[in-house]
């Protein structure tokens, strides 16, 4: 904020507020609320001069400036310490000018001293700043010694709160400076945050969590802290076996990180409400209609459990800490299916939302966007193709081989999700749109993914970007929502 159209805004506001007079530092500052305000102005200028501890107006330089810039008093410091020019020389300087001084005083004796000299107005600023630690609570004791000597007191320093300036008035203050409480939002948001965080008891743990990540192909097990990977173990999701044997392999992936964590994350393929998990589509992972994912979680580790869906997750993973650039964000995953979350003004959104792989298109009727995109549906489409047994990865293989049919698999698969980031543009109109999965992150899909975004003459343009943690996008995402649930932030 240190600038002089900042300090001016604020000047204003405070004067359309009511506030009746201003206190401003420097010559240029001065100059520069003169222009926009018409209330009277106290000026100082601030040094940190080299063989006296006075930082206030010390020269009578600086008190002619401020003059000459626009201020109708001038305050300075004085309180008893060695000083390159005397109060009395401030004073006579000022004077000359026709304006009026204020005493920045730390005592009474201070104060007795400058209306000695003469000046016009005393004020409590330095209380506190002379000798040791400076409390935090204004001097109101001093502002009523002072109503003792001069009724032109003006009460200043730590005056935080409404209450406090009323006691100062109550104290005999003449007039109250507020400060940091008004100008200093840097103060102001830090006296909050130390009043909540006391508020909110001790700091959540930074242990790690431990963020699972169960899709259609495999299962991510990952011990992660922050957005850092400390450990991960990669295994098959036993397609047939069901969700309680998923589970079960996943806690035996971790044992070897022996409950070096206290939070469990879930991100797994399919839709999640209320803790329970079912298959939006069967052929993507055959999960059992409602499957208590959430208490089963939470008996097997004996600690509670987080669930959310597999792309939501990884799309608050690249928001936080990857591709994400603070704007809103959607992220899809080609994999087994075809995944998405979507990020919003800052906030993940849950339920249904995302679940790109299932839209049908307007035309309606035909199957599913990933049950013609999709690494399954490569598999399938190989296979009708005269080519079976073969899983996406190999069919890449062969495209870059330059086999045509797989070519054309790759390549109408990449078109329909060209087609989905338009349409996703036209929905949402995101900053980035961040593609991962399997079949996302494989050379080569990205490209052909971008090149084929239908044109619309140059009105719809997505910026689609590789996903920055890749394949971990899942497991950081979920650690964190973990985290921020612990913080009692979401
Ligand atoms: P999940 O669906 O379990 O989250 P993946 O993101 O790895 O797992 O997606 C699995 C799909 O991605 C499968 O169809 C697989 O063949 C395909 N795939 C995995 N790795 C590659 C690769 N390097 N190149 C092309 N396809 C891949
Ligand atoms: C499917 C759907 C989504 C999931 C997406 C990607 C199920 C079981 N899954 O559209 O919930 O996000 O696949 O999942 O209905 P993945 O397994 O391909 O990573």
């Amino acid at each position: 904020m240190d600038a002089p159209e900042f300090v001016a805004a604020f000047a204003r506001a405070a004067v359309n507020a009511g506030a009746s007079a201003l206190r401003i530092e420097s010559i240029a500052y001065v100059k520069a609320v003169r222009a926009v305000v018409s209330v009277p102005i106290i000026g100082i200028v601030k040094r940190d001069l080299a063989d006296s501890p006075v930082r206030i107006t010390p020269f009578v330089s600086d008190a002619e400036g401020l003059c000459e810039a626009g201020a109708d008093i001038v305050a300075f410091d004085a309180t008893d310490r060695a000083r390159p020019e005397t109060v009395e020389t401030l004073v006579a300087a000022v004077k000359r000018r026709g304006k009026l001084t204020m005493a920045d005083c730390a005592s009474i004796e201070d104060a007795e001293r400058a209306l000695g000299a003469g000046v016009d107005f005393v004020g409590t600023t330095l209380s506190g700043y002379v000798t040791g630690q400076a409390p935090t609570d204004p001097d109101t004791e001093l502002v009523a010694s002072l109503r003792r000597l001069t009724p032109f007191v003006v009460a200043e320093g730590r005056i935080r709160t409404p209450q406090q300036a009323q006691q100062a008035v109550r104290a005999g203050a003449y007039a109250v400076v507020i400060g940091s409480a008004i100008t200093r939002t840097e103060h102001v948001t830090a006296w909050f945050r130390e009043a909540l965080e006391s508020a909110y008891g001790p700091s959540p743990s930074q242990k790690p969590v431990l963020a699972i990540d169960i899709g259609g192909t495999k299962t991510m097990a990952a011990l992660v802290q922050g957005s850092e990977i400390l450990s991960e173990v990669s295994i098959a999701t036993e397609r047939a076996q069901g969700p309680d044997a998923w589970l079960a392999a996943a806690r035996a992936a971790a044992e070897q990180w022996n409950r070096a964590y206290d939070g469990i994350g879930l991100a797994v393929t399919g839709f999640i409400r209320d803790g329970r998990w079912s298959a939006m589509n069967p052929e993507t992972l055959g999960i059992p209609e409602d499957y208590p994912l959430v208490d089963r979680a939470t008996d097997l580790f004996g600690m509670h459990a987080f669930a959310i869906n597999d792309a939501q997750a990884a799309a608050w993973g690249e928001y936080r800490f990857g591709a994400g650039r603070g704007g809103d964000l959607v992220f899809l995953t080609v994999s087994t299916g075809v995944g998405g979350g979507i990020v919003i003004n800052g906030r993940p959104l849950a339920g249904l939302a995302g679940h790109f792989g299932l839209t049908r298109g307007v035309a309606g009727g035909a199957p599913s966007l990933e049950d013609e995109a999709s690494g399954r549906w490569m598999h399938a489409e190989a296979a009708r193709r005269g080519h079976p047994g073969l899983q996406a990865f190999d069919i890449f293989k062969h495209a870059r081989a330059s086999e045509g049919w797989a070519e054309g698999i790759v390549s109408q698969s990449a078109g329909r999700i060209a087609r989905l980031c338009r349409d996703i543009q036209l929905i949402l109109d995101p900053q980035d749109i961040v593609i991962g999965g399997g079949v996302g992150l494989a050379e080569g899909y990205l490209d052909l993914v971008a090149g084929m975004v239908p044109g619309d003459g140059g009105l719809v343009k997505p910026n689609i970007v590789r996903a920055k943690l890749g394949g971990k996008a899942g497991v950081v995402g979920v650690a964190d929502l973990v985290r921020q649930r612990t913080g009692h932030r979401l």
